[in-house]
């Protein structure tokens, strides 16, 4: 059994590698900061008699995609789960004030990166009538609230996306599911206020977020559901998140 997760360099992508593991999928991991992949595969060579393989690649490059894929070795390529996981939120400006570099980043990362891996992993599933592609997608796909525009928009494509995967794979028997998570304390925050600890640390103000191992949860559930079985969308939040853009902070 082979997972190959986006974005395990931190937060739910880290977990979701973890969590495979311990349930003894070999996991092929990809992100950009290759000393965290090694941790993260010694880590769990350590804990899981799996093996493990490092996919270090920034999703936008589509080269880069296409080679690691293709170069992947034979025993490593069929793959039975993929997780597009890599994701980010960059700034938080009405649109009319937004940033063009963080807008490109966004698209390009949580849309085109998505687009890559899936063109370049989906062949080798379909090739073989089996696989499970999960898309983290958020709330944020689901609705949008002030400020939040390109990221919103980029979310609400991987819902439409995770549609569109699953009527083309529908034939091959591939299951595919959204997780259209809330609010989580990852490094998420950090990385959408470009490292201010403080703007980042006060999203969570005031009432107990999703965590990375919430999401893992569910992937753990999803992949041990029956082969006939599918979810094909779910909207997690923590119990103080009613939607987007509503909270019960104390
Ligand atoms: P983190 O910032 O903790 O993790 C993001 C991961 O994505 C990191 O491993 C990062 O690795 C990787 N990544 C980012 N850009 C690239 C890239 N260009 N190429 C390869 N990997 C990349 O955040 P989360 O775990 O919270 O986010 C994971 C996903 O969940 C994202 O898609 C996010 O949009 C989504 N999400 C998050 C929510 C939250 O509140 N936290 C809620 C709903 C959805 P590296 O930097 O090493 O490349
Ligand atoms: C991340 C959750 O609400 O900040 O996707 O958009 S939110």
């Amino acid at each position: 059994m082979i997972a190959y997760i986006t974005g395990a360099t931190s937060g739910f992508g880290y977990s979701i590698a973890k969590r495979l593991a311990s349930l003894g999928y070999n996991v092929i991991v990809n992100g950009r900061r290759k000393h965290l992949l090694e941790a993260l595969c010694k880590e769990i060579k350590q804990l899981y008699p799996v093996e493990t393989e490092i996919a270090c690649y920034d999703v936008r490059e589509q080269e880069s995609v296409f080679h690691s894929v293709e170069n992947l070795p034979n025993q490593w390529k069929d793959i039975d789960i993929l997780v597009n996981n890599a994701g980010l939120a960059v700034g938080l400006n009405s649109l009319q004030n937004g940033d063009i570099d963080d807008w490109n980043r966004m698209i390009d990362t949580n849309l085109k990166g998505v687009l890559y891996v899936t063109r370049a992993i989906a062949p080798l599933m379909t090739q073989r009538g089996k696989g499970h592609i999960i898309n983290i997608g958020s709330i944020a796909g689901k609705e949008v609230y002030p400020n939040g525009n390109v990221y919103c928009a980029t979310k609400h494509a991987v819902d439409a996306l995770n549609k569109a995967m699953r009527l083309d794979m529908l034939k091959y028997g591939i299951k595919v599911t959204q997780i259209a998570p809330g609010a989580a304390e990852t490094e998420f925050s950090l990385v959408r206020f470009k490292g201010d600890k403080k703007a980042a640390d006060a999203v969570y103000d005031g009432y107990m977020p999703l965590c990375a191992e919430d999401i893992a949860d569910v992937v753990e559930y999803l992949v041990k559901l029956p082969p006939h079985v599918c979810i094909n969308d779910l909207t997690i939040t923590c119990l103080a998140q009613a939607n987007a853009g509503n909270f019960c902070k104390k």
